[in-house]
């Protein structure tokens, strides 16, 4: 098998050097004869090169689906991941890109810090015969066929769950004031700030909640505490639910709010102000824990293993998959919503625990 995939691989995707042809050519000519032939350890350039433009090390989701792409793509499971940290700049992952496509690699796999810019180069890929998986985010293109498969999350679902979770969380309580909300969103342009945001405006308009702030703390935990700072010297005491768009704001926004004298929980007719977020990492869970985030909604790192299966259906010719989302969860300490409807659909609330919190990768 090795052979003949390496033959199609050899002699139709890239220029080979003699002595590797020659070499798996001997080695054939003896299996052929029947003699039994201990092949070498695999040659490096036997391996299946992967490119893969990460957008950042923002916060420790990021850190996560980093850690899943080189868990699932390594030596011993048959690539050579080329990694380039895009340190949240679009201009390094087209720089990165265009390097992958010059060094000739197998494939790309591009987390896309933002969903427009990238047409240009990912035709270049596609003309180059580079397949591109794209990871977590998502692409607006002209031309969908520049990419070869997306593998990540809903946004906007996990916002609509989000909101749907504060609305049952108000009704149980019998909380019939104003909610003032403090919107701590995500970079601009990103997927995932536009499906979380999005959602939140919607329910918000539809339930008259107010949004009295809005501002792009770009999913960084820093960030998230400057702009809750910001926001409580303009706002004080209005501000009753802070919706951060991911746990390294959220954690952030708690250290402001904290640092103010405000109490962080979900007791919001006794002053306290309640955090909703995003991520489901371990810290965010032990904050879930503690009651200092009301609802922490997953959104799940681990698509590595999901690339590496496209990309080895590729390498087999087999079909894969052109969109796969991932499966995603909500946590609260809150027991008093159990589940929330989006439309037809339910999903249920767990309810976090120290054993939940230990058994989760990250
Ligand atoms: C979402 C991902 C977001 C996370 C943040 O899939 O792109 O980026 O929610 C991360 O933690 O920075």
């Amino acid at each position: 098998m090795y052979g003949e995939i390496g033959l199609k691989r050899y002699f139709f995707k890239k220029k080979k050097p003699v002595a590797l042809m020659l070499a798996l050519f001997t080695g054939l000519a003896f299996c052929a004869c029947g003699t039994t032939v201990k092949t070498a350890k695999e040659p490096e350039t036997s391996l299946v090169t992967v490119g893969f433009s990460q957008i950042g090390a923002e916060s420790d989701w990021r850190l996560a689906s980093t850690s899943s792409m080189q868990s699932a793509f390594s030596v011993t499971t048959g690539y050579r991941l080329v990694y380039d940290d895009g340190q949240q700049k679009q201009e390094n992952q087209l720089k990165a890109m265009r390097e992958f496509i010059d060094s000739e690699v197998d494939y790309i796999v591009l987390d896309p810090i933002t969903e427009t810019g990238w047409d240009a180069t990912l035709s270049e890929a596609k003309e180059a015969g580079i397949p591109v998986i794209i990871v977590d985010r998502q692409v607006s293109v002209e031309d969908d066929s520049v990419y070869t498969a997306w593998v990540g999350s809903d946004f906007s679902l996990e916002g609509k769950r989000a909101c749907a979770w504060l609305k049952a969380y108000l009704n149980s309580v019998g909380y019939t004031e104003a909610i003032n909300i403090a919107h701590i969103q995500g970079t601009a342009g990103s997927s995932a700030q536009i499906g979380r945001s999005n959602a939140l405006t919607e329910y918000a308009e539809h339930e008259g909640w107010n949004i009295i702030a809005q501002e792009d703390a770009d999913f960084v935990q820093a960030k998230g505490r400057e702009v809750m700072e910001s926001m409580l010297s303009e706002h004080g005491d209005e501000i009753n639910v802070v919706y951060c768009e991911n746990d390294s704001e959220a954690l952030g926004a708690i250290e402001a709010l904290e640092a103010s004298g405000k109490t962080v929980g979900s007791n919001i007719a006794a002053g306290e102000v309640l955090v909703i977020s995003f991520d489901a990492t371990n810290e965010g869970l032990k904050q879930t824990l503690a009651g200092k985030i009301a609802l922490d909604v997953e959104c799940n790192p681990n698509y590595g293993t999901v690339a590496e299966q496209i990309i080895s259906d590729l390498e087999k010719g087999s079909s894969t998959v052109h969109d796969y989302y991932m499966e995603e969860s909500q946590f609260s300490a809150i027991k008093s919503v159990s589940s929330v409807s989006v439309g037809a659909n339910t999903y249920n609330v767990t309810v976090v625990t120290d054993e939940i919190i230990a058994s989760r990768n990250y």
